[in-house]
């Protein structure tokens, strides 16, 4: 699918701190030249290049298609987005030895990774989304990476509920209304910090489900996905699930971060962001076709793809051959890791001859259905309309 990312919207961009203050939040990105063949970052090269579209150096989305039927993203082939260069490798030598500190509780600390350890052990399969998946659909060329479908993959994380840290310390103060968490990366000198450092406050509702996250599928949480320590909030866009988080903060208000009052808002198309409008918490419910693609033999065909309700659990999802005039139920298959998590969805049909609109629609446990069109918004967030997620599958 990156034959259809449009060459001319990629910059080259040097990657000096007062070039990222000046391109402000959301193109801070070292931009890389648009070729298929761009080099995978150092932080992350253990990747699987083939799986991968590198739009630069710190955006990389997981092909469609690569997604697989078993239920879970590898960490070789999720996706990466990072509104900052990634801090050094080394953060991650001494894991249990990284600090994380916790405020807005009755007895205020300061927590290494081996001391969270100790207070709890939790897993949650959760998917996580850049809120800017599906910018690609919209008409009206919202800046920003031009995702389709991959800056999306369902992890496994394991960590330490965020409630029995609370616990351990006291239990929270009065007034709260937002936990607010704090990215570890280094910024650079002589910039007003709040234009740059990624800090996310999310509703005090979040709690219940959020972890602070050791580990991801298996494996010590990798540099490129925040490790040694992120702070993960189930069914909220990736944005929230702050990476090599050093600060949880439980407050009276949202903090004043640039990324959060301006950035991650929805607003109509021209418009600047501010802090009114609708910020980028809750997923909604959303499904894509990852297989077939193109071509087919004609005959049987299993038609499947991903398929998840975001903040609500997934009720089921259709599909359809004849570009939405009629719909079947698509079955779904694997195991039901939960309400946070995306599942596989297959229908077993036969194809003929001919060039065909193939198009999933999911529903959520509320009865919200991903729509035909999703209303533009200035940067292009949110996008689950089932139309402009259809693939053309040609039938020899
Ligand atoms: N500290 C920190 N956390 C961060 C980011 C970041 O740049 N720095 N990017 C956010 C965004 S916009 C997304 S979509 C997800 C991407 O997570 P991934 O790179 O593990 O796929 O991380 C979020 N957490
Ligand atoms: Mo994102």
């Amino acid at each position: 699918m990156s034959e259809t990312i449009d060459s001319s919207r990629r910059r080259v961009l040097a990657a000096g701190a007062g070039a990222m203050a000046l391109a402000g939040l959301g193109s801070l990105a070292p931009q890389v030249s648009a070729t298929s063949k761009n080099p995978l970052p150092d932080f992350a090269s253990w990747k699987d290049q083939q799986a991968l579209i590198v739009h630069s150096a710190t955006t990389l989305e997981t092909k469609r298609g690569r997604e697989g039927t078993s239920g879970i993203t590898p960490n070789h082939e999720l996706y990466v987005r990072n509104n900052l260069p990634a801090p050094e490798e080394t953060i991650t030598k001494d894991r249990d030895g990284w600090e994380v500190a916790i405020q807005g509780v009755k007895h205020p600390r300061t927590l290494t990774v081996a001391e969270l350890k100790t207070m709890g052990i939790e897993t949650v399969a959760a998917v996580l989304q850049c809120s800017g998946n599906g910018r690609a659909f919209f008409d009206h060329k919202a800046s920003g990476t031009q995702w389709e479908v991959g800056a999306a993959g369902n992890v496994l994380w394991s960590g330490v509920p965020l409630r029995a840290v609370v616990e351990a310390l006291g239990g929270l103060v009065d007034g709260v209304n937002f936990i607010t968490s704090t990215g570890g990366e280094a910024l650079p000198e002589g910039l007003d910090p709040k234009s740059l450092v990624v800090e996310r406050s999310v509703p005090l509702a979040a709690q219940e489900h959020a972890l602070l996250a050791w580990e991801m599928n298996g494996e010590p949480i990798p540099l490129a996905h925040g490790g040694p320590l992120r702070f993960v909030v189930p069914g909220y866009y990736g944005v929230n699930n702050i990476k090599y988080v050093k600060q949880v903060a439980f407050t009276a208000k949202q903090t004043e971060a640039a990324i959060q009052a301006s950035g991650y808002r929805v607003r109509p198309v021209g418009e600047k962001g501010a802090p009114g409008q609708q910020s980028m918490w809750e997923m909604n419910v959303k499904s894509w076709v990852t297989n077939p693609l193109r071509d087919v033999v004609r005959g049987r065909v299993q038609i499947s793809g991903v398929a998840f309700g975001g903040a609500r659990a997934l009720a089921g999802v259709e599909v359809s051959i004849d570009g939405g005039q009629t719909w079947r139920k698509a079955r779904l298959v694997g195991p039901d890791m939960g309400r946070f998590a995306w599942r596989t969805f297959v229908l077993d049909t036969d194809l003929p001859a001919g060039t065909h609109s193939v198009a999933s629609r999911a529903t959520d446990s509320e009865g919200n259905a991903q729509p035909e069109h999703f209303p533009e918004n200035e940067r292009g967030y949110g996008h689950n309309g089932w139309r402009r997620h259809a693939v053309k599958v040609t039938v020899a």
